[in-house]
């Protein structure tokens, strides 16, 4: 069975947070004997079909230089369903003059990317390492001004191309202070992270603003709680930030730890989704890297995972060969392991994640799956399009829809606000000014397409309005 995976398709409209995430995804496709494209992924057998079926994304950072290699790009192309840019939409890439924007290499990897149906993650807006030279020169308001407006910039640029910005990246400082790393940013007041958050708020309503760290894993170490403590500050004060990324650069000197899911969910317990954003293992246990795995499918708003790099050959530590793949491009024994987890492991629990000291909030709880029957909308001109429940977590549902009568359709669905249509897959979307109404288009995927709704405290089952032959 042959599964052609998910773009990015949000709707357009619609307040931050209480939209909630985007990463969502395409699940028991296999079920439905749908036609699709020769030559897509299938579902379960690689590491971005099998996470969609988890309702998450499998990613990776991407080199845009590497893009000429066939090796490089049929990997990419095959396995992941979600990219990063390793290096360029950082801020001397993206900004390399004050305000000469420059997006030409970023540009060509969200194209890559999306042209493939796979969603793009920004690296990363605010960041005290990756200056240009100006900027590193700016203090005080002017360099306040400076990151504002390339935030601004930036954000707007990729505005409904990025599901997701690491806002502020690595803003914390290493040991046993719990505090801020220091930096020409910091030194501009201690609100320089909140005001990038509203900035690009303002600037990409849609995106998920994420704050992104390494050396976060572990739920006891003072780095840890320093975040920690900011996002409970940041959700108690209403600063628009959704999601956090731990970069999980894990090494002999940062191994990984038992509590890395107690921290990922007291994180989420927080109101924030998590998303693993940079995973490296120093060795790549397969053990290692099948118990990340299985702590973020334990954690229901663990989106999703990047690794940082392909082929060991394309880490930023070559030498600790830390990747899914050899140098050569062929899998290795952790590329097993993971994509084992990602097909054996547990749903999202319906009932809240543990949570552990100190929990703050309670997490959403679950309604109880519908059982109710397939919709069948009246007939349109030429087609009948099906509605059927497919997966349900906590916060969103996946619904499938099969049209029969014609292979190229368009078929028109209504959610119901608040709900929000926050992915889709096997389909071109567009959409009515609200937001709420979205026209899919047959895009050569097959006869399924599937969508996933943000309930946003409404579950009631999505309507097909019509379906029209074309
Ligand atoms: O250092 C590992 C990662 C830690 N978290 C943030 C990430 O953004 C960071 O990625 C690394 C890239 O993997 C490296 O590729 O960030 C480094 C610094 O931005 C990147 O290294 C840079 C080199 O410093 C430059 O000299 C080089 O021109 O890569 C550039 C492009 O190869």
């Amino acid at each position: 069975m042959i599964e052609r995976c998910h773009g990015d398709t949000r709707p357009q409209a619609g307040p931050r947070a209480r939209t909630a995430i985007v990463l969502a995804a395409a699940a028991l496709l296999a079920a439905t004997g749908a036609a699709f494209l020769p030559g897509t992924a299938s579902a379960g057998t690689t590491l971005g079909a099998s996470a969609a079926e988890k309702g998450r994304y499998f990613g990776t950072a991407v080199a845009g230089f590497k893009l000429s290699d066939s090796a490089y790009t049929t990997i990419l192309n095959r396995e992941f369903n979600m990219v990063t840019a390793e290096n360029e939409m950082k801020i001397d890439a993206t900004e390399p003059q004050q305000n000469q924007f420059s997006y030409g290499a970023a540009d060509q990897i969200v194209n890559h990317a999306r042209s493939r149906g796979m969603s793009v993650r920004g690296h990363t807006l605010a960041w005290h390492s990756q200056q240009p030279g100006w900027m590193q020169n700016m203090s005080g308001s002017a360099l306040r001004q400076a990151m504002l407006n390339h935030v601004t910039q930036v954000a707007t640029h990729f505005r409904g191309q990025v599901v997701a910005w690491d806002v502020v990246n690595e803003a914390f400082a290493d040991g046993s202070s719990g505090g801020r790393r220091d930096s020409n940013l910091q030194r501009t007041g201690n609100d320089w992270i909140e005001a990038a958050f509203r900035a690009a708020d303002a600037a990409d309503p849609n995106a998920k603003l994420c704050y992104n760290d390494y050396n976060t894993d572990n739920w006891t170490h003072a780095k840890t709680q320093g975040v920690y403590n900011m996002v409970r500050d940041f959700k108690s004060r209403g600063v628009p930030i959704d999601c956090v990324g731990f970069q999980s650069h894990f090494n002999n000197d940062s191994p990984y730890v038992s509590n890395y899911r107690t921290t990922l969910s007291s994180f989420a317990a927080l109101g924030v989704d998590v998303q693993i954003t940079e995973l490296d293992i120093q060795g790549a246990s397969a053990a290692t890297y099948r118990s990340v795995v299985e702590d973020c499918l334990a954690v229901a708003r663990c989106n999703g995972i990047t690794v940082w790099g392909i082929r060991d050959s394309d880490s930023w530590r070559a030498s600790q060969t830390p990747l899914l793949f050899n140098s050569n491009g062929s899998k290795k024994p952790a590329y097993d392991a993971v994509l084992a987890a990602l097909n054996n492991g547990t749903t999202p629990p319906t009932t809240a994640p543990p949570t552990t000291n100190p929990p703050t909030t309670a997490p959403p709880t679950t309604a109880p799956p519908t059982t109710a029957p397939p919709t069948t909308p009246p007939p349109g001109s030429g087609c009948t399009a099906t509605l059927q429940d497919s997966t349900r977590w906590g916060d969103r549902f996946n619904s499938l829809v099969t049209v029969s009568g014609a292979s190229n359709w368009t078929v028109v669905v209504a959610v119901t606000p608040p709900q929000k249509v926050s992915n889709t897959w096997n389909g071109s979307p567009s959409w009515d000014s609200s937001g709420n109404v979205m026209t899919m288009r047959s895009n050569g995927s097959g006869n399924v397409f599937g969508f996933t709704t943000m309930a946003n405290g409404n579950w009631s089952r999505p309507q097909v309005r019509s379906c029209t032959a074309s």
